[in-house]
């Protein structure tokens, strides 16, 4: 429930992603974001990794035989939920735990957004399969909200990747259009927020609605780092939760990346992508947004 708390909107997801040592993703980006926004974030981590699996050597704890207490316990206290995020997983079994997860606690005032992590620059990640991005897809039939890249749109709408990052900046607009609109086609009312676009230049976030489309349009500042993605849902999931419209929380979500992105280079203008971008020194742009 959201309660106003003097000037403090106080309300409560339930966020399912794994914790990475190293990385800046996932739970180690939700968790701080979510709060720094007024949202109690109850995590559920679907794995411990010490680092991300972009780096060259991690190791990863599959917490899937622990994830069915959640919904056992949290059923014992009358768990009740403003939003429900989930990201990462770490075996097919989970999303079937997430589809149920929201079957349980979703209520007509929930949020439900599945980001659908599956790989970036036309690769699945390391660790995932093709039964897992296919379970993915049938668990974004449940979401109000989805944030793929364009490698995850390509995968949930059997889109061509490399194809579409050979065409000109107007056609790859249409074609990634088109691709969102067959994916809201198969789920009434749902958002399609197509994250961190490259063309050349620039990165565009575009968001599709069934009659309305939204985007961000930023300078690009370098190579790509990890965990971007995790943190723009994790910032466009709360200013939604806040009552945000679409397009306040993506330029929010946005700016608050670009932001950090120029903090990480002017440290260090070599800095190892994989270690993630100097968020904690913007935590504060995002107090009362
Ligand atoms: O940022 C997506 C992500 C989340 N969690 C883990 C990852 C990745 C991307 O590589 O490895 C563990």
């Amino acid at each position: 429930m959201i309660k106003q708390d003097g000037d403090t909107l106080v309300a409560t997801a339930a966020v399912i992603n794994d914790l990475s040592g190293f990385g800046r993703c996932s739970l180690g980006v939700a968790i701080p974001i979510l709060s720094v926004c007024g949202i109690q974030a109850c995590s559920i981590p679907t794995a411990v990794l010490t680092n991300q699996t972009g780096f060259p050597d991690y190791s990863c704890i599959d917490l899937t035989e622990h994830l069915g207490n959640y919904i056992k316990m949290w059923n014992l206290c009358d768990a009740c939920f403003d939003g429900i995020y989930s990201g990462y997983i770490a075996h097919p079994e989970q999303a079937d735990f997430i589809s149920s997860f929201i079957d349980e606690f979703r209520n007509e005032n929930t949020l439900v957004l599945v980001d659908p992590v599956m790989g970036d620059n036309g690769q699945i990640y390391k660790g995932y399969s093709k039964n897992m991005c296919e379970k993915i897809r049938k668990l974004t039939l449940k979401a109000d909200v989805i944030t793929p890249n364009l490698t995850e749109l390509c995968i949930l709408s059997d889109g061509n990747y490399s194809e579409i990052c050979s065409l000109s900046a107007e056609k790859k607009k249409e074609k990634i259009k088109k691709l969102a609109l067959k994916l809201i086609g198969k789920n009434n009312g749902l958002k399609v927020i197509v994250t961190g676009i490259d063309d050349d230049a620039q990165i565009y976030n575009m968001a599709f609605l069934d009659d309305n489309e939204f985007f961000t349009v930023s300078d690009r500042l370098g190579k790509s780092f990890s965990g971007t993605g995790d943190i723009f849902a994790s910032v466009t999931f709360s200013m939604l939760i806040r009552g945000k419209d679409i397009q306040t929380a993506i330029n929010t979500a946005a700016e608050f990346i670009v932001r950090s992105v120029k903090d990480t280079l002017a440290a260090d203008p070599e800095a190892d992508h994989n270690y993630g971008i100097e968020f904690e020194k913007n935590l504060g742009f995002l107090i009362g947004r």
